[in-house]
């Protein structure tokens, strides 16, 4: 039997199911990554798992998003991170060391192998043929116990490359074209797998651009075969014992095809406020622009800041511009310091940040309110910036570079006239300046089991929530249209950041950009039976934070109902028990409307009963046929209150 790349390592791993798209698989988990502002919860529900030590390969807690320190809260995350991957056999990537992704792809990404992360962008390992998934940060704590992940084997859609990407045309052209061919929920449920000739002008971390964004696709991850390529940045980086090639069977096929011819791509760019809003950079030529930032898990390879250092070196960028640069990781920035790219780069202008995240995440480099600032980042989900009326637009390093020395947007093709600039053709250096230094290892297991967990004020317990009611009686205290994603629902930013470890803190953000009343509204109704929130297609789009149903569960959130769900969301939803219901006829989200009072008869008997469940609408005399697509681990665990109650009571 011929197998793709994902078909093979899915079988690798496979603990129970089959294969076919739709049904529920189990796998075993090799690696996780956690982030900071997701790893304070992971951590946290360990210690609630009472887990004595970690059993996967490798589990890795990076500190690559809560890095200002505007006061004590963010340092004593990172101390407890500290200390909990002290205790429970974890390496810590110290802050300043780099972002997760790019990182773990540096220092041990190992292909064929599966991960779990809890950031939405894990599966940018696919670049180097690992099955990296975002998921919520209760499923990677399972994973670190050694548990499985449960997942609906997901369609297989292949894409093949042919051709080779023109002069000032880059990886982050590829994907944006993957978002104007398919849109923010066209790979919900599916993964991607590259394939084809074109791949050969691709290198890992051009591969990484691509499978990390697959996640705004709201793809379950993205892959890549290990080839030639992937020895050769596993050589780079001093770890070519690690390499293990893998390529799909000839003639392996899979349950979606499509092809892009990678000649034919034009520099493109998403417009605000989303990742799927395309246009070709020459359609908006000449807008003005007040910010660039280049850096990111989006755009974290060294050639992406080299490309940018070779645009503007011996120039300056234009006055109106802010340049910022994000280093992705220590290793990259000491590798640009010493091809006197980081030179290049101050001299003409740019404003050098720390390895992080940085304002990805809205932690500072916040725009003016109506400027627009150009982005290499992944999303420019409403307000995500930290400004409320961003004006956020996502490209390509080259595009970045271009509108900062010009001060309008530009197309890269057209500076040869406009500035006598040619396409600069990079010479990278053959081997990586690996520098492992800030990498802490795990601790022996008999010198962790001695760790105290060190836990700051600010870190609270995680709250305890009672099982789903005999009967749900509950007012639709929000109505919400399509594609909503957690940034609105569980706003990041260096406001609600520093209470990520914090639930009843964090809840006072909950669902702020979309509504300011919410929290209070919900709050006031959290004693009686709780509320009801209504969505549109592809509800929880984008960030992998449980937050974002962890803190409107604890202000009262028992059901949501909604046209479809995006994935990661879907299932943080069950794991905190809120019920995340469907509507069988979509035209009833219409029918409902703000304040109407829901009820659910005998939900506990409904849920259990099967797939489907009719909802009375006692404002207005009307029901509706609504489906949950729980499975009856999921259905378990959502009448349970959630997974930690469900794992207690077990
Ligand atoms: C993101 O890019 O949205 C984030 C911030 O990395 C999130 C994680 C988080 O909310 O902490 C993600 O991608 O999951």
């Amino acid at each position: 039997m011929t197998r793709n790349v994902a078909q093979k390592i899915i079988a690798a791993h496979l603990i129970s199911g089959s294969m076919e798209p739709g049904e529920e698989i189990a796998l075993a988990i090799d690696h996780t990554l956690t982030q900071d502002a997701t790893g304070t919860l992971v951590m946290q529900e360990l210690e609630a798992l009472g887990l004595e030590r970690a059993r996967t390969e490798v589990s890795v807690q990076y500190v690559d998003h809560n890095l200002l320190q505007t006061d004590e809260r963010n340092a004593e995350d990172h101390t407890f991170l500290h200390s909990a991957c002290s205790r429970y056999g974890l390496w810590f990537s110290k802050p300043g060391n780099g972002v997760s992704h790019p990182t773990h792809m540096q220092r041990f990404g190992v292909p064929g192998k599966t991960m779990v992360g809890s950031d939405s962008h894990t599966p940018a390992a696919g670049s180097l043929g690992m099955l990296a998934m975002g998921v919520g940060g209760l499923e990677v704590a399972m994973a670190i116990a050694g548990r499985p992940l449960y997942l609906r084997m997901p369609e297989i859609w292949g894409v093949r490359l042919t051709g080779s990407l023109p002069p000032w045309v880059s990886a982050k052209d590829v994907i944006l074209e993957m978002l104007r061919r398919h849109t923010v929920a066209g790979g919900v449920n599916r993964i991607i797998e590259y394939h084809g000739p074109g791949l050969e002008g691709l290198s890992a971390m051009d591969r990484h651009v691509i499978a990390n964004m697959g996640a705004e696709l709201g793809a379950t991850t993205t892959i890549f075969p290990a080839d030639e390529a992937v020895r050769e940045f596993l050589t780079a980086e001093e770890r070519a014992s690690d390499f293990v090639p893998i390529a799909a069977d000839e003639g392996a096929t899979y349950d979606v095809t499509e092809e892009i011819d990678l000649s034919s791509l034009v520099p493109l760019i998403a417009k605000p406020s989303a990742p799927d809003n395309i246009a070709e950079v020459s359609e908006v030529q000449g807008t003005e622009v007040s910010q660039v930032v280049i850096g990111s898990s989006a755009n974290p390879g060294l050639r992406d800041f080299a490309v940018a250092a070779a645009m503007v070196r011996g120039r300056q960028t234009h006055d109106a511009v802010s340049f910022d640069v994000n280093p992705s990781s220590r290793e990259i920035f000491a590798d640009l310091t010493k091809m006197g790219a980081t030179f290049d780069l101050i001299s003409a202008g740019a404003r050098i940040h720390q390895a992080g995240c940085m304002g990805c995440i809205g932690m500072g480099q916040a725009p003016a309110v109506g400027q627009n600032s150009l982005r290499t980042f992944p999303r420019n989900f409403p307000g995500r910036s930290g400004t409320k009326e961003d004006s956020v637009w996502l490209c390509s390093p080259e595009t970045a570079a271009a509108s900062a020395l010009t001060g309008v947007i530009t197309d890269p093709r057209e500076l040869a006239e406009k500035l006598d600039l040619d396409w600069p053709r990079l010479e990278l250096p053959a081997r990586a300046s690996v520098n492992t230094d800030m990498l802490v290892p795990p601790l022996p297991a008999e010198e962790a089991t001695r760790v105290e967990l060190v836990k700051g004020p600010n870190i609270s317990a995680l709250p305890d929530f009672p099982p789903l009611p005999e009967r749900i009686e509950a007012p639709v205290l929000l109505k919400v249209g399509d594609n909503i994603s957690t940034d609105e629902i569980s706003p990041a930013g260096a406001r609600a950041l520093p209470y990520r470890s914090n639930i009843p803190k964090l809840a006072e953000f909950t669902f702020i950009p979309v509504d300011e009343t919410y929290p209070k509204r919900a709050a006031e109704l959290a004693g009686g039976s709780g509320h009801i929130v209504i969505g549109g297609e592809n509800y929880g789009q984008g960030s992998s934070r449980e937050h974002a149903a962890i803190t409107p569960r604890h202000l009262g959130l028992r059901v949501v109902i909604a046209k479809s769900f995006a994935r990661i969301h879907w299932q943080n939803l069950a794991n905190f028990g809120i019920l995340a219901l469907e509507f069988l006829d979509a035209a009833d989200y219409d029918r409902i409307g703000a304040g109407d009072k829901l009820v659910l008869e005998a939900a506990r008997e409904a849920v259990r009963a099967g797939d489907e469940l009719t909802m009375h609408n006692v404002s207005r005399s009307e029901s509706y046929p609504l489906r949950h697509r729980l499975s009856q681990r999921q259905v378990d665990c959502v009448l349970a209150g959630g997974m930690i109650p469900l794992l207690a009571g077990s």
